[in-house]
């Protein structure tokens, strides 16, 4: 795009009518936000929708300062734009350009750790926001417990003043903000794990504990970790996407995000030091998110993961190819009103499951968002336990069938052998890839589909209690049998009883 100048706020005036652009004043904010993890997501959500709160008039209090945990990518795209970038909402009806404005500071832990643990115990810091992915806990995901045996935690513990995970800098961060007599602040992860704000929590004062006990007991008294669930499908950015958008706006933007135009959020009001009122973009204040959280993780995402290694095997590379399979189609809707939505009938009385499954797939076919399977399916290992794996301890729990959820699962499995169903090779991204890996080939070794199941169920890091669980064992059984002989197209057809 030669000859065409970069986004800046110098540019704002000569965007085109149609692009929205913040409102407020950007050289009046404070920054109360550090946020952590500056992928597409949390330039998709979050921050669009604290534009929305600071345009309707939340206090200049609530600038960001976005973190980037290991690349300067993120920020190199932004900083000769001074943080602003454009998000695009796109479906089959259009797309809608907005610049956001709210990322005011913009740093690379890498490169300065003691910048961000400064930021994080800064007297202006009244959250400390999140998405880090899955992996980025360093847990156990199938117990949730911090793994001490992590390399990031293990240098973390001994190095206070240059931490790497975002549990360290958090720990190492409020440490000092306690040292420094400072307010505490609120932690708020916006991660797709089962209670999050929870998970972080037990984290972050495992953590704390092994640095000191006071440490830990004054983040468990003074510190809040509210529970929260998100939602918006943002895929990867790619050439083409930044292409259109300096096409639409004029001038080049190398941040640009591209989502659908769907958000949801619903995040527990437990804030320590005051919060900006998101729900000006959306967001919606609860109780408890538990239940939110668990028909998004359940419906949405463990649907995703389905669709993502069945598209992996069968060669259809992006979400809306794959839901276009009548087949696959059929399975998933199948999936999620016969095993999945029957395990969430009573913790939401006012959502009606089968509106919210038919939006999904419409969701899912949005043809402008070409998001590919293969992104979804990486980390498997850390996301089956929330997606697909709780549901089935429900399931088993009253005893009822699990033969789609166990296809779903051993779609997964079969993934793992980094082949797909025309013999097309692929890599398996994964913090425990060479463990996945092995742990197929000890299953291929095994004389009996049962016993294939049973391996697989024996890899405790994903499927914790559910080791030779009679009731998930038979079925996947069948599953990875089915798969293997007849590939995906011939396991969805015809659809499981
Ligand atoms: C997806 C999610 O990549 C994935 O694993 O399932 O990122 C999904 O798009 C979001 O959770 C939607 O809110």
């Amino acid at each position: 795009m030669s000859g065409m100048g970069r986004l800046h706020p110098r540019a704002l005036g000569d965007l085109p009518r149609a692009v929205r652009r913040p409102l407020l004043a950007r050289d009046a904010l404070k920054c109360g936000i550090v946020h952590l993890g500056l992928g597409a997501f949390a330039r998709a959500h979050l921050l669009a929708c604290n534009d929305d709160a600071l345009d309707a008039g939340a206090a200049p209090d609530w600038g960001v300062i976005g973190v980037s945990l290991r690349h300067a990518t993120v920020r190199d795209a932004l900083a000769p734009q001074q943080g602003l970038y454009t998000l695009a909402l796109r479906d089959a009806r259009g797309t809608a350009l907005r610049v956001v404005g709210s990322l005011q500071g913009l740093q690379v832990a890498t490169e300065d750790p003691r910048a961000v643990l400064e930021a994080i115990a800064h007297p202006h810091t009244r959250i400390v926001s999140m998405t880090v992915t899955e992996k980025g806990y360093c847990h156990d995901p199938a117990t949730r417990r911090l793994r001490l045996d992590h390399p990031d935690i293990a240098h973390d513990l001994s190095a206070p003043d240059a931490p790497r995970s975002a549990i360290g800098f958090i720990v190492h961060g409020l440490a000092r903000r306690r040292a420094g007599g400072l307010v505490p602040v609120t932690l708020l992860s916006l991660d797709n794990l089962p209670a999050n704000g929870d998970t972080l929590r037990g984290l972050v004062i495992a953590l704390a504990e092994r640095v000191s006990s006071g440490l830990a007991r004054w983040i468990e008294r003074e510190c809040a970790f509210p529970n929260s669930m998100v939602d918006r499908i943002v895929p990867r950015t790619t050439d083409a996407d930044r292409i259109a958008v300096a096409q639409a706006l004029g001038c080049e933007d190398a941040a640009a995000v591209v989502a659908e135009p769907y958000l949801a959020w619903a995040v527990e009001d437990r804030f320590v030091a005051g919060r900006p009122d998101w729900s000006a973009g959306g967001a919606r204040f609860v109780d408890r998110a538990q239940p939110w959280e668990h028909l998004k993780l359940r419906m949405l995402n463990g649907a995703h993961s389905t669709i993502a290694y069945m598209g992996v095997l069968a060669g259809w590379p992006a979400v809306d190819a794959a839901i276009a399979q009548p087949a696959l189609r059929r399975f998933v809707d199948a999936l999620m009103r016969e095993e999945i939505a029957p395990t969430l009938a009573d913790a939401l009385p006012g959502v009606d499951l089968d509106a919210y499954r038919a939006e999904l797939l419409g969701r899912f076919a949005n043809p402008a968002l070409a998001h590919r399977t293969a992104q979804i399916a990486m980390d498997g290992s850390q996301k089956l336990p929330q997606r697909l794996l709780g549901t089935v301890r429900d399931r088993l729990s009253v005893a009822a069938p699990v033969e789609r959820l166990a296809l779903a699962i051993a779609a997964w499995c079969t993934h793992l052998r980094g082949h797909d169903d025309a013999g097309q090779r692929y890599g398996i991204d994964d913090p425990l890839a060479a463990d996945l890996t092995a742990l197929h080939e000890r299953a291929q070794a095994q004389s009996t589909p049962h016993e294939r199941a049973a391996v697989f169920t024996r890899f405790a890091p994903v499927f914790g209690d559910l080791a030779d669980a009679p009731g998930l064992v038979e079925p996947l059984a069948r599953a990875l049998a089915a798969l293997q002989s007849k590939g995906v197209a011939g396991a969805l057809e015809p659809t499981p009883p």
